[in-house]
């Protein structure tokens, strides 16, 4: 690894003393946050949901009060996003309402999460400390590579380094030649975005005989989906770079939910803005430190859309112990599954569902399909196989490639993702007896 003795946080950008808090002052200062949240949400929710579950408990905001009591308040869940669609969980009138992202639901529409100025103010301060953390400054250039757009990489990223005094390319994804060119010409010091779209880089890099180690590259911070840390060793060797993990879900923000500090020893929640538990999958109450669940995340600050207790599906645990860097917030493990079928390509949610909902628009399919997920050259590719019915077999090959550019268009328009449509012959994909295996992931993380 290339001038990683140097990698050291900046002095000219302090982290908040937040994130340096001593335990009981963080707990009383969550306390009184969480006690705000869940008084916004129960009070202002436009749909009411939170209330009627808690009124239906025989439970009110003032019964809120300790930080353990936030055990007996009712979970949240995508499908709450998605009933309440769009604009259902919102907690201010439209004009305090200033940004509005999406994220994929489970079906043909979005999920729908609104910000307001202060919730920007938050996200940005939350992803500004989490790239001091990774060891930038205002002396780095950084070039954001997620998409910019309703996903939140593009713009989150964008707003943490501004705020951090950062030099800021907005890249934003896709353009391979052109990323590189500006990693090489720009002088580049830190790059944003997915790990798989960096593998892609590198290799396209190799193409074009430019040597990553020889550029002022250093810094990777990745994150959007899952990565192993082999997929880590591997991009920071034949980079040069040292490769920093972010999580974060446009539910709760989007990305600056917790990052890694310099150690790679878990990622540091900023607790002072999300509350984390993990809870059991089978019990759903809250497991000891160390033990893996699903993570549950309270935001502490969030004014257009507080969510409470929301289950992100995401599989870890709360590490025991504080960490070297001297941080008082917690660190959550790496994210390495997720509890439900959602899959993660080129940064982009998608689930099975949204595959079938496509395929239904379109006539003289059999729902019988396979998603078959590899990856070439670093990028994801998604195959979507699906059965034609007898009566679509008896029409002429035109007619088959029109089918198909209708399949692939659907998917599209619900996805967002390209993919390869293949016909196959009616009953030729295999049959499961029990749970139907739709989705084969070939990819090697
Ligand atoms: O992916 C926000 C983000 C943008 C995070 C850029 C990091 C960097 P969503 O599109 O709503 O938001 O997807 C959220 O992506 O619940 C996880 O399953 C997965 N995910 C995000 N970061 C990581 C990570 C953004 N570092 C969903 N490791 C989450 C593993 C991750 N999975």
């Amino acid at each position: 690894m290339k001038k990683l003795g140097s990698l050291k946080e900046s002095p000219f950008n302090p982290a908040s003393a937040m994130d340096y808090l001593p335990e009981a002052e963080l707990r009383r200062l969550q306390l009184g946050r969480l006690q705000e949240s869940v008084r916004r949400a129960y009070h202002d929710q436009r749909c009411g949901q939170l209330k009627s579950r808690m009124d239906e408990i025989g439970m009110t905001p003032g019964d809120v009060k300790t930080l353990e009591d936030i055990r007996r308040l009712p979970f949240m869940t995508k499908t709450d996003l998605r009933d309440t669609y769009p604009y259902g969980l919102f907690a201010l009138p439209d004009r305090e309402v200033v940004r509005i992202h999406a994220s994929s639901g489970t079906t043909g529409k979005p999920i729908v999460v609104g910000y307001s100025r202060n919730d920007l103010d938050v996200w940005t301060d939350a992803m500004r400390r989490g790239m001091i953390a990774c060891g930038l400054s205002e002396n780095d250039v950084i070039q954001v590579s997620y998409g910019y757009g309703l996903f939140t990489g593009g713009l989150g990223a964008h707003y943490g380094g501004e705020a951090l005094g950062a030099t800021v390319i907005p890249t934003s994804g896709g353009n391979t030649e052109r990323q590189v060119m500006v990693i090489q010409d720009f002088g580049t010091t830190a790059i944003c975005c997915t790990p798989s779209y960096f593998a892609h880089i590198t290799e396209k890099a190799a193409d074009y005989g430019v040597d990553l180690k020889k550029t002022r590259l250093r810094v990777g911070v990745f994150g959007a989906e899952p990565w192993s840390d082999a997929m880590r060793r591997h991009l920071e060797e034949i980079s040069g770079i040292q490769a920093q993990d972010v999580y974060g879900l446009s539910e709760i923000s989007g990305p600056g939910v917790a990052l890694e500090c310099l150690r790679q020893d878990g990622l540091h929640i900023f607790e002072d803005y999300f509350y984390p538990e993990i809870i059991d999958l089978e019990t759903l109450e809250p497991v000891p430190d160390g033990v893996e669940g699903e993570l549950v995340i309270t935001t502490l600050c969030k004014e257009a859309m507080p969510m409470i207790r929301y289950r992100t599906r995401d599989i870890t645990s709360l590490l025991p112990g504080r960490c070297g860097c001297g941080r008082t917030l917690r660190r959550i493990n790496r994210i390495g599954r997720r509890s439900d079928d959602m899959m993660i390509i080129r940064g982009v949610n998608v689930f099975p569902s949204q595959i079938e909902t496509a395929l239904l628009r379109i006539k003289g399919l059999s729902l019988n399909y396979q998603i078959v997920l590899t990856r070439e050259a670093g990028l994801d590719q998604m195959e979507v196989k699906v059965e034609m019915t007898p009566d679509l077999l008896g029409d002429r090959i035109m007619e088959i490639e029109e089918v198909q550019k209708a399949i692939s268009h659907s998917i599209l328009s619900i996805t967002g993702i390209h993919a390869k449509v293949t016909i196959a012959e009616p009953k030729s994909l295999s049959r499961s007896e029990g749970k139907a295996k739709r989705v084969f992931d070939r990819r090697q993380l």
